[in-house]
């Protein structure tokens, strides 16, 4: 699962990327597609983590990406290259004023991306309905559902609506393979100045704290986040950390919740194993069958499924150990068409 991070020019894209993965490196890291993996905080890894003292604690990943910075010709052909095979995008948004620049204007930079996105797309549509065209001329019959959803596609994107204002073009099998952009989920960072917490006002956004986020127009959603101040606390050690923090009066760092923002932006959550040996959460998108969340562990365990033992966390809590929990029947035996949801302690039964 991989997150992209565009923006304008010196929107604070590296500022960010480096607060969110405590890579270092900035300017000199310029002129190469950096990729960070980063780990998915979790309250409820580290309390079972707290019961069974397993020999290992893991936790979920994600990934972001952030593409080189490129140049001339370069800049049309192979922009948007890596990108494109990014599952959900993070707009980076100046909301900092820099000597020798106009004044911030968010708004305007999400119209500004949003349409270099959508033009990019059109180009892809426009492209394909060709091929298509020109492939029925010569016999060959194309999937009529696959065209009707490509033309309206390219009426949407006409009209600079960008695709994922569509969930049934978005979410489409038959389109997937486009890997349209601006049929991506977005997550916009507001990137303020450090002693500015507020949101900006933006149309269609509205008015929130630091760290929490609103929809906006166009089915994007906003955060605020103070890019250099995180970058520096991303560099600290804890103690530092902690005078810092009192300093700029901000409670935790907002990255942890930019991260696990990203994560349900992905349409993702967890599940977790648990045991002395290892306390796990593993990563599947909302509405997985037990049967893959199985296959995610390991294929064995699907091949020889026979059933699922699930307790939801919460009653796990509620009960004070799992064996308590078990004797009030909070411990369910679910088949393999059973929807995963998250949260749920997983034990899987299986024949090899
Ligand atoms: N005041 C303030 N300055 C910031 C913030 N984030 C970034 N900057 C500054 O803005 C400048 C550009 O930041 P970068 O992170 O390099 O921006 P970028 O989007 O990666 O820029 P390019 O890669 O050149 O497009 C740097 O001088 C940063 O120190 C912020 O949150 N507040
Ligand atoms: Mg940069």
């Amino acid at each position: 699962m991989k997150l992209g991070i565009i923006g304008l020019s010196g929107a604070g894209k590296t500022t960010v990327f480096e607060a969110l993965t405590g890579a270092t490196g900035g300017e000199s890291a310029k002129m190469e597609d950096r990729i960070g993996t980063i780990t998915v905080p979790d309250e409820r890894v580290d309390i079972l983590s707290k019961i069974y003292s397993p020999q290992k604690t893991i936790f979920a990943k994600v990934e972001y990406f952030i593409p080189a910075k490129k140049q001339g010709k370069e800049k049309d052909s192979s922009q948007w290259t890596g990108v494109r095979d990014c599952d959900a995008l993070i707009y980076v948004l100046r909301n900092f004023k820099q000597y020798g620049t106009e004044g911030a204007d968010p708004g305007q930079d999400i119209a500004t991306l949003d349409s270099e996105l959508m033009v990019n797309d059109f180009m892809v549509v426009e492209k394909r309905l060709e091929r298509l065209a020109l492939d029925a001329k010569r016999g060959k019959k194309p999937n009529p559902e696959e065209i009707a959803l490509l033309k309206e596609a390219l009426e949407h994107l006409e009209e600079e609506k960008p695709l994922r204002s569509f969930p049934h073009i978005a979410d489409s099998p038959l389109l997937k393979g486009y890997a349209f952009l601006s049929a991506k989920s977005v997550l916009a960072l507001l990137n303020n100045e450090d002693e500015d917490s507020e949101m900006p006002e933006i149309a269609g956004f509205s008015m929130a704290e630091e760290g929490e986020s609103s929809t906006g127009g166009s089915g994007i959603e906003g955060m605020v986040i103070r890019g250099k101040l995180e970058q520096e606390l991303s560099q600290m050690t804890d103690e530092e950390a902690e005078d810092f923090l009192s300093e700029f009066n901000i409670t935790a760092s907002a990255t942890d919740r930019v991260i696990i923002k990203s994560y349900s932006l992905l349409g993702l959550i967890s599940f977790f194993t648990v045991g002395e040996d290892e306390v796990r959460a593993w990563t599947i998108k909302k509405e997985t069958e037990a049967l893959n969340a199985a296959d995610v562990i390991h294929s064995d365990i699907k091949q020889g499924f026979i059933r699922a033992e699930v307790m939801a966390y919460g009653d796990l809590m509620e009960a004070g150990s799992y064996n308590e929990a078990k004797k009030k029947g909070r411990a369910r035996l679910e088949g393999k068409t059973y929807l995963v949801e998250d949260g749920d302690i997983i034990n899987f039964r299986f024949n090899v």
